[in-house]
C-alpha cells in the first residue's frame, strides 16, 4: 500500500480530529510546559510571564504552552500535527523525519499589500510602506485578536536571531496558536529554552501570531486553519513590536525572518548604527587557502540560496555557506563589519531547485524537513516542477488532487518551500554559528536586468556602491501589466523589508560608512546574472559559473585583477575574467562587461522618478551620484 493512498483521503476524518483531540491532552500532560498563567518554562523574566499572561487574557486559548526547543517537544508537535491532518509524514525511508504540508489555496505567499509599517508619523513610513495610525491599528487588531485562539493552544516561542549570546543576535518571543508554525520556528531560529536562558530579565522583541480562526465547541477544525480575507501583517517600529493575524504561511507567520529580522532590526540598526540586510553571506576560498567572506543582496526569487550553496566551476576554488537570506553586520573592535546569519535553517523556494541547480539544498533537505505547498509522490516522498527530468506517475498536488502533466496548473504550488536545517547544509562553512561574526570584504548588489546593467561593476566608493544599490531594479515584463520593459525598483533588494523610509535607510548606509576607515569597509559591486539578447536568449550561464565573477571580485580586492573605470564604475579589462573552459561567445562577453551607453541614459530619468518619491529626504549624495552618472554619459 502506498504510503500516500493511507492517508485519509483528501482531508481529515471525524475520527482523526478526535484522535488529535485526544492526542492533544496526552501532548499537554506529557509537556510540563500546559497550563494557563501556571507554568513558564524556565523564565524568571517577570516582565515576560505578565506579557503572555496579558496576551492570553485577551486571546482566550484554551491551554498556554511554553516551548523548551526540545528533540521530543519537536516529534510530539509534528505528531500532533499529523493527526490534526496538518502534516503527512514522508516516507522514512526516503526521507526521514519529514512532512508534508498543503496550506489554504488563499494563503500561500507573503502579502505585501496586507503588510503595514505603523510609526507614528506616515513620513517614518515611507513611500515605500503601507502606513497605518499606530492607535487606530491596535484598536482594528484588538478587535481581531481578542477571543482569537479559543478552542486552540497558544505556544510562547522565545527564540534568538543569531547564535546563542552572539554580541549580533537578539531575542524575540512569538505567541502563535499555530503548531506548524511553533516547529518551524524550531528550524529556522534557536528556539526554546536556550533564547529563554540568553533573554535573561531584558527586553525582547514581542511578537504576537494568531491564524484568526477560534474555535466555537465541538467544531471542526480544518487542516490549515487561517482567515484569508482578513490578513495583517502589522510592525510598529517604535516599539519594535511585530503582530501578524490570519495567515499561517512563511513570512507572514514566521515572525522571526521578515518581520523581525528584517523590517524590525532594519530599524533597530538604524537606531545602533549597524545594518540589517537581505542579503546571503558565503566564504570563498581560492586555490592557495586564501578565503574572503562575501555579502550579496538580490530580490526575492533570484536565486540566492542558489548563489549562497554554488558549486564553483572553476579548478582549486571553493565556497561556502553561511546564510542564504538575511544578514546582520556590526562593526567589530578592529573597525571591520562583521556578520551573522540570524537564522538556524532555510526557507527555501522548491520549484526548479534540483541536483544541477543546487545540489547542496538537495541534499540539506534529505531528512529532518518540512515541506510546504509541494507536490508529493505515490512513495511518500515530495516531488516539484523541475525537480527531475522525468515526472513520477501517481503525483498528489500541492492541492491534495491527483495530478498528471496533462494538468494545466503545476503540481507544486510557485512558491512551494521547504524548510531544513542549516545545519545539514553540506557547504555550510564551519564557522557559521560563530557569535562574532564573520568579515565582510564586499558586497554585491544584484539587479535581475534583462538588459543594460553589465554582469559585474565594482563601485568607485562607499557611497557610490550606496547609489548603486539604491537603483537596483528588474524590468516590467508582460507577466506584470501595465507597460513592458520600465524599471520597477526594489534599492537594496529591502523595498518590502525596510522598516522605514527608504530616503533615510540610504542616509544610514551612507551614516555607516563614515564610521570606520575607508580601507576596512567592504567594496561594493553591482552584478547581473540575467541579460538577455533580443531572442529572450540568457547571455551568461549563471549558477556554478557565477563563481568567475567571485573570483574576479576576490582578486578585485586583492588589487589583482585588472578593470577598466567607466561612467558607471570599474568593469573588468578584457581577459581579466576567467572564461577559460567556458561556453560563452565572445560577443555575449563583451556586451555584458561593456557600458550600455544608450540603456543607461534611458534609466536615467526612471531614476529621477524613483528618488522623485522620496522627494526632500533624499541623501544629497546620491542626487549628485546621479548627476555625475548622466553628465558622465553624455
Ligand atoms: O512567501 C513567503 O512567505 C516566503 S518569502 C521568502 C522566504 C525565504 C526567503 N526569502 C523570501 C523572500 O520573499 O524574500
Ligand atoms: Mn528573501
Amino acid at each position: 500500500l502506498s504510503h500516500v493512498a493511507s492517508r485519509s483521503a483528501r482531508g481529515v476524518s471525524t475520527e482523526r480530529r478526535q484522535a488529535s483531540i485526544t492526542h492533544q491532552s496526552r501532548f499537554r500532560s506529557r509537556h510540563e510546559n500546559a497550563g494557563v498563567l501556571t507554568m513558564s518554562g524556565k523564565s524568571q523574566n517577570a516582565a515576560l510571564k505578565k506579557w503572555v499572561a496579558d496576551w492570553a487574557d485577551i486571546l482566550e486559548p484554551d491551554d498556554v504552552y511554553w516551548c523548551d526547543g526540545s528533540e521530543q517537544e519537536y516529534n510530539d508537535l509534528c505528531e500532533d500535527l499529523v493527526l490534526a491532518g496538518t502534516f503527512t509524514k514522508l516516507n522514512d525511508a526516503k526521507r526521514p523525519n519529514s512532512y508534508w504540508a498543503h496550506s489554504d489555496p488563499g494563503d500561500v505567499a507573503r502579502v505585501e499589500d496586507r503588510t503595514f509599517i505603523c510609526s507614528t508619523n506616515k513620513v517614518d513610513a515611507g513611500p515605500n510602506n503601507n502606513w497605518r495610525e499606530p492607535s487606530e491599528m491596535r484598536a482594528d487588531m484588538m478587535a481581531l485578536y481578542k477571543g482569537a485562539m479559543r478552542g486552540r493552544m497558544m505556544y510562547v516561542v522565545p527564540f534568538s536571531m543569531g547564535p546563542l549570546g552572539s554580541p549580533i543576535a537578539h531575542i524575540g518571543v512569538q505567541l502563535t496558536d499555530s503548531a506548524y508554525v511553533a516547529v518551524n520556528m524550531r528550524i529556522m531560529t534557536r528556539m526554546g529554552q536556550g533564547a529563554l536562558d540568553v533573554l535573561g530579565n531584558n527586553q525582547w522583541v514581542p511578537c504576537v501570531h494568531s491564524v484568526g480562526a477560534p474555535l466555537a465547541p465541538g467544531q471542526q477544525d480544518s487542516a490549515w486553519p487561517c482567515n484569508p480575507d482578513n490578513k495583517y501583517i502589522v510592525h510598529f517600529p517604535e516599539t519594535r513590536e511585530i503582530w501578524s493575524f490570519g495567515s499561517g504561511y512563511g513570512g507572514n507567520a514566521l515572525l522571526g525572518k521578515k518581520c523581525f529580522a528584517l523590517r524590525i532590526a532594519s530599524v533597530m540598526a538604524r537606531d545602533d548604527g549597524w545594518l540589517a540586510e537581505h542579503m546571503l553571506i558565503l566564504k570563498l576560498t581560492n586555490p592557495q587557502g586564501e578565503f574572503k567572506y562575501i555579502a550579496a543582496a538580490f530580490p526575492s526569487a533570484c536565486g540566492k540560496t542558489n548563489l549562497a550553496m554554488l558549486v564553483p566551476t572553476i579548478a582549486g576554488w571553493k565556497a561556502e555557506t553561511i546564510g542564504d537570506d538575511i544578514c546582520w553586520m556590526k562593526y567589530g573592535p578592529d573597525g571591520q563589519l562583521y556578520a551573522i546569519n540570524p537564522e538556524a535553517g532555510f526557507f527555501g523556494v522548491a520549484p526548479f531547485t534540483s541536483d544541477e541547480t543546487n545540489i547542496n539544498a538537495m541534499h540539506t533537505m534529505t531528512k529532518n524537513s518540512i515541506f510546504t505547498n509541494t507536490a508529493i509522490t505515490q512513495d511518500g516522498d515530495v516531488w516539484w516542477e523541475g525537480m527531475t527530468k522525468e515526472t513520477p506517475a501517481g503525483i498528489t498536488d500541492w492541492k491534495n488532487n491527483a495530478w498528471t502533466s496533462a494538468n494545466e496548473a503545476p503540481a507544486a504550488h510557485p512558491n512551494a518551500r521547504f524548510t531544513a536545517p542549516a545545519s545539514q547544509c553540506p557547504s555550510i562553512a564551519p564557522e557559521w554559528q560563530d557569535p562574532k561574526g564573520v568579515p565582510i570584504s564586499a558586497i554585491l548588489f544584484g539587479g535581475r536586468r534583462r538588459t543594460t546593467v553589465p554582469l559585474v561593476t565594482q563601485a568607485f566608493d562607499w557611497n557610490h556602491g550606496v547609489f548603486l544599490g539604491s537603483i537596483m531594479a528588474s524590468e516590467t515584463t508582460a507577466a506584470a501589466g501595465g507597460q513592458v520593459g520600465k524599471l520597477r525598483f526594489d534599492p537594496m533588494a529591502m523595498l518590502p523589508f525596510c522598516g522605514y523610509n527608504m530616503a533615510d535607510y540610504f542616509k544610514h548606509w551612507l551614516q555607516v560608512g563614515t564610521k570606520t576607515e575607508a580601507s576596512k569597509l567592504p567594496q561594493i559591486f553591482f552584478v547581473n546574472w540575467f541579460r538577455r539578447d533580443e531572442d529572450g536568449r540568457f547571455m551568461w550561464p549563471g549558477y556554478g559559473e557565477n563563481s568567475r565573477v567571485l573570483k574576479w571580485v576576490f582578486e578585485r580586492l586583492n588589487g589583482t585583477a585588472q578593470a577598466d573605470k567607466t561612467a558607471i564604475g570599474y568593469l573588468p579589462s578584457a581577459d581579466s575574467l576567467d572564461t577559460n573552459g567556458m561556453n560563452i561567445n565572445t560577443a555575449d562577453l563583451q556586451a555584458i562587461t561593456s557600458v550600455d551607453v544608450d540603456g543607461w541614459r534611458e534609466a536615467v530619468p526612471q531614476i529621477r522618478d524613483h528618488y522623485a518619491a522620496f522627494g526632500d529626504r533624499l541623501p544629497n549624495e546620491l542626487a549628485t551620484a546621479l548627476d555625475a552618472l548622466e553628465s558622465s554619459l553624455s
